[in-house]
């Protein structure tokens, strides 16, 4: 077998967030999330099969991986190898084409276009639904990039995460909106997700009101989505960002991302919603705050979070589509 491909996806940022697993190993959540894809944070993945026996490599942004990134990738690779029937290694390369300094994460693009890339490079052709899963077992929001656009992830009942993957609820062209990211810190976080996640869980009194409202938030957004009600999605993306990082912040010892410039940000969006501009914010385990807007009032909105304490830079990002292999949509 000397198969190679390659995989380009794009980054999510959820709407109704995915904050708790019931799962750490295969990253089963407790509750459903809904996101967006942006085509303006891209990664692009090359998988090559080696001969049987060799070692993995893989290189990021030209550089090697660190122990802790090679990690995460057999997670990915082990279940295709077995369907493929072969012990074989591969030579990964992946590249982020993100904005300098974006402040966000690249995890969820780098997973779902290694699960893209692997599956094709060993020969498999697999439907959305297996890529998903195998996204999702390198990072939980890497399941939302593989259908991309407007996508849901199911949180499933099944033990071993069958039934836990990304559907596509609408296409990037469904809605002519653009994400700003409002730079607030561009460095790493001081407690990763994952490690957030888990002590919110185990410690935080405010985890089930924080379920509870997710019961709420997944099907206002769901419909406000289909019926492109502007109002509504923000009303439940704004609650479902609040009450996480509230869940957060009653946690042992507590988590708190915010930064005075978060704050800054998420009254200024507030002002401007109830003066004259549509928008809302969300924000992720971290500073930055990613305001949603119709396209007609980006450069606006851009304009107006420049000049906002604490803000040191812009970046905008249109809706992207789903996984792509050599270019081609999968789905
Ligand atoms: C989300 N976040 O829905 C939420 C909101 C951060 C805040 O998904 O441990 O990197 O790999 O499953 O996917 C970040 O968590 O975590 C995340 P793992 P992941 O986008």
């Amino acid at each position: 077998m000397s198969g190679k491909a390659t995989a380009t996806a794009c980054a999510n940022i959820a709407l109704i967030k995915y904050w708790g697993k019931r799962d750490a190993e295969r990253h089963l959540p407790t509750n459903g999330s809904i996101s967006l894809a942006l085509s303006d944070l891209q990664t692009v993945t090359t998988v090559e099969v080696l001969d049987e026996g060799s070692p993995d490599t893989f290189s990021l942004d030209g550089r090697p991986a660190s122990e802790a990134e090679f990690a995460r990738l057999g997670r990915v690779l082990a279940p295709l190898r077995q369907q493929a029937g072969t012990a074989a290694g591969v030579r990964i390369a992946s590249v982020n084409h993100f904005p300098t300094a974006a402040g966000l994460a690249s995890s969820a693009s780098g997973f779902a276009a290694l699960a893209a890339a692997a599956a094709a490079a060993y020969g498999l052709n697999l439907p959305e639904a297996d890529l998903s899963r195998l996204a999702r077992l390198g990072s939980g929001s890497a399941c939302r990039s593989v259908p991309g656009g407007w996508a849901e992830w199911h949180a499933g009942n099944d033990p071993d995460g069958l039934d836990s993957v990304a559907t596509r609820l609408a296409g990037p062209e469904h809605w002519d909106l653009r994400v700003v990211v409002a730079l607030v810190a561009t460095g790493p976080k001081a407690v990763g997700s994952g490690t957030g996640m888990a002590r919110t869980v185990a410690t935080s009194p405010f985890f089930d009101g924080w379920l509870e409202g997710v019961a709420q938030d997944l099907p206002q957004a769901r419909e406000a989505v289909r019926v492109r009600d502007f109002s509504s999605l923000a009303e439940a993306a704004e609650r479902s960002c609040l009450r996480m990082h509230g869940s957060m912040l009653g946690a042992v010892p507590p988590l708190l991302y915010w930064q005075p410039g978060t704050v800054a940000a998420v009254q200024a969006v507030w002002e401007w919603r109830t003066a004259d501009l549509p928008c809302f914010f969300t924000i992720d385990a971290g500073p930055n705050v990613k305001v949603f807007v119709p396209a007609a009032h980006a450069a606006e909105v851009e304009r107006r979070l420049l000049a906002v304490p604490g803000v040191t830079g812009v970046r905008t990002s249109r809706p992207g589509g789903g996984v792509t292999l050599s270019g081609e949509h999968l789905f």
